[in-house]
């Protein structure tokens, strides 16, 4: 086994890698940006390395650096967490040649699944079912027009470097043709360097269900069983489960045979992930994951099978410590993504520092977080802080015990996904299993989860005193009441940040109409973020409706919609297609 391993990553999967180090006796080498000399990850790691500046490319996307450290403090291993290097072959290729176990699969299966119209060649020839379409690139528009007319309407077109959703777009008739070949082409030369595009049957509200896989150096392939990942927005999954609410164990036993006749095809190594679509009674291969995904925790909530020590047993050229009949699922697990993300401002990213954190504990939750207080969110890595991840012995108890510990969990004073969490798995829609597809996508039902907002700083210009509520925890024998005062205070007590007990916030008032100074502030909408403006929605003079899209922010090569925060009209726009902002920057003003 290995003595010492170098984690290529950040946040909360470097530590949950390192955890599984640390059990199995192997010392830890964490390596970090200078954005994150302080973060969780690198205090935990027996060794730390500073890679560089705060920018990817520069520290954890920067190949020669990693294998310079790996070398210099003797490390036998890389792993690559997921993101960043995780699916990156040619970061696999420079662990081999610098005699470091890269802690994943051969290289070749790497780039063999990359390519997802070779991947969907090879599946076909093994048998596996594939979305009806084509296996090859379209020319062009033109060839495309007759690929489709075989396939028949609805169609998508994916591009073929693509994956997880990106360079993905559907045509519903043959009029929307060009522009989604045109648009998926150019998403696949943005992310990925490669404008393919090929075609593929649209199948209608699908369920995205992924088996893992694991296999050794020794032949041995097995599944896991199934994760149901079918919430998601924009291609970003936001909650996943195990079981799938709609697989029973006869679909169970079919798509883990597909899954591991997937992996057998392309004589996969580590723990991988086989993504399908899964509609009636059919399941089509959709792409398979190379790297250990955010949502492995479900899996291992059910089996109790470690996956990441399963990675790295088998990287030491280990045999698997299971059979595929060992492999037994027991109760049902939830994954919710804590994202800093403003889910009423259609996701917009929403960084900062956290001052106070709190977790949820108790039965059967699980936290991976990479986070604690003091721990700044930056634009400039993912927006995933942490997953919260529930067991039970069935769906609905894993559902309450979800709200229970959502409800305890305080990341104040950061924007995060749990009013979304806790909104959604309230809902019949999620009670019944269905994809919630239609609730995510809704602007109004997203609006209303626009968090309340602290009061409204006290005694204004005019000098009246404004009633302030407060709450104070009072004790009368020995029973414990919750006592409102309300008038100006003389002196403010210390916010309770007291997980579970319900401190509700005063509710919002309408501020007194106020000077300029305040119409100011509230009339600016002003940029979450840092980045480019991909394109102006709105006209300057023009009428707008609290939540009308007003531009499209790209940064970290995702498109982030701005939102009117506001009714009323468009006073300012001092915005242009292809400007860069910075966050804080005034965006619009809408009087
Ligand atoms: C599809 C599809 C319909 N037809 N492919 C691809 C990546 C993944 N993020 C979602 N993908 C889809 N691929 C064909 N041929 C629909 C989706 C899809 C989806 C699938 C299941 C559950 C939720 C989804 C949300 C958006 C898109």
């Amino acid at each position: 086994m290995f003595e010492k391993v170098l984690v290529a990553n950040r946040g909360e999967i470097a530590i949950r890698v390192m955890r599984a180090l640390r059990e199995m006796g192997i010392a830890s080498v964490a390596v970090y940006s200078e954005a994150d000399r302080d973060a969780p990850h690198v205090r935990y790691a027996d060794e730390a390395h500073l890679l560089g500046p705060p920018t990817p490319a520069e520290s954890y996307l920067a190949i020669p650096k990693i294998v310079e450290v790996a070398q210099k403090v003797g490390a036998e291993a890389v792993h690559p967490g997921y993101g960043f290097l995780a699916e990156n072959a040619d970061f696999a290729r420079a662990c081999d040649e610098a005699g470091i176990v890269f802690i994943g699969p051969p290289a070749g299966a790497i780039e063999a699944m990359g390519s997802k119209t070779r991947a969907r060649e090879i599946m076909q020839e093994a048998g596996v079912p594939i979305v009806p379409g084509a296996t090859e690139p379209s020319e062009d528009v033109e060839a495309a027009r007759e690929v489709a007319a075989e396939i028949g309407y609805p169609v998508a077109a994916k591009a073929a470097g693509g994956g997880g959703g990106k360079g993905f777009r559907v045509a519903r008739t043959d009029d929307e043709l060009a522009d989604a070949f045109e648009g998926a082409s150019r998403e696949g030369e943005k992310f990925f360097s490669d404008p393919r595009v090929y075609l593929e049957r649209y199948l209608d509200d699908p369920r995205h269900v992924e088996v893992q896989v694991l296999a050794d150096a020794h032949g041995n392939v097995v599944h896991l069983g199934e994760r149901d990942c079918s919430i998601q927005r924009r291609h970003q999954k936001l909650i996943e489960e195990a079981p799938a609410p709609h697989v029973d164990s006869e679909m169970r036993d079919r798509i883990g045979k597909i899954a591991t006749d997937a992996a057998a095809a392309v004589e996969y190594r580590s723990a991988g992930t086989v993504e399908g679509l899964h509609v009636g009674e059919e399941y089509f291969f959709l792409e398979m994951n190379t790297r250990v995904q955010v949502e492995h925790c479900v899996t291992e909530m059910v089996t109790g099978i470690d996956i990441v020590r399963e990675q790295v047993s088998i990287a030491a050229g280990e045999p698997l410590s299971i059979a595929q009949d060992d492999v037994e699922w027991r109760g049902h697990a939830i994954e919710c993504r804590i994202n800093a993300e403003a889910a009423h401002k259609n996701f917009a990213p929403a960084p900062g520092r956290i001052s106070s954190y709190v977790e949820p504990a108790g039965p059967g939750v699980r936290v991976d977080s990479g986070l604690e207080a003091g721990s700044e969110v930056t634009p400039l890595y993912d927006p995933m802080v942490a997953k919260l991840i529930t067991w039970d012995v069935d769906r609905d108890k894993a559902t309450a015990r979800m709200l229970r510990a959502l409800n305890e969990y305080r990341i104040d004073p950061l924007v995060t996904l749990i009013p979304f969490h806790q909104a959604i798995l309230a809902t019949e829609q999620w009670a019944n299993g269905e994809t919630c597809r239609d609730l995510i996508e809704d602007r109004h039902w997203l609006r209303s989860l626009e968090p309340e907002k602290p009061p409204a700083p006290p005694a204004e210009e005019d000098g009246a005193a404004e009633l302030a509520e407060r709450e104070y925890k009072v004790e009368v024998d020995g029973r414990l009441h919750a006592v409102k005062v309300i008038g100006a205070a003389a002196a403010a007590p210390a916010a309770a940040g007291n997980p579970g007990t319900a401190t509700r916030r005063p509710p919002r008032r309408e501020r007194k109409s106020g000077g300029a100074a305040t119409s100011a502030v509230t009339e600016a909408l002003v940029s979450p973020l840092q980045g480019t403006v991909l394109r102006v929605a709105v006209e300057e003079g023009a009428e707008v409706s609290e939540g009308d899209l007003i531009c499209v922010i790209e940064a970290m090569k995702m498109e982030n919609e701005i939102t009117a925060h506001r009714s009323g009209k468009l006073a300012s726009l001092p915005i242009a297609q292809g400007a860069s902002v910075a966050a804080g920057d005034l965006l619009a003003k809408i009087e």
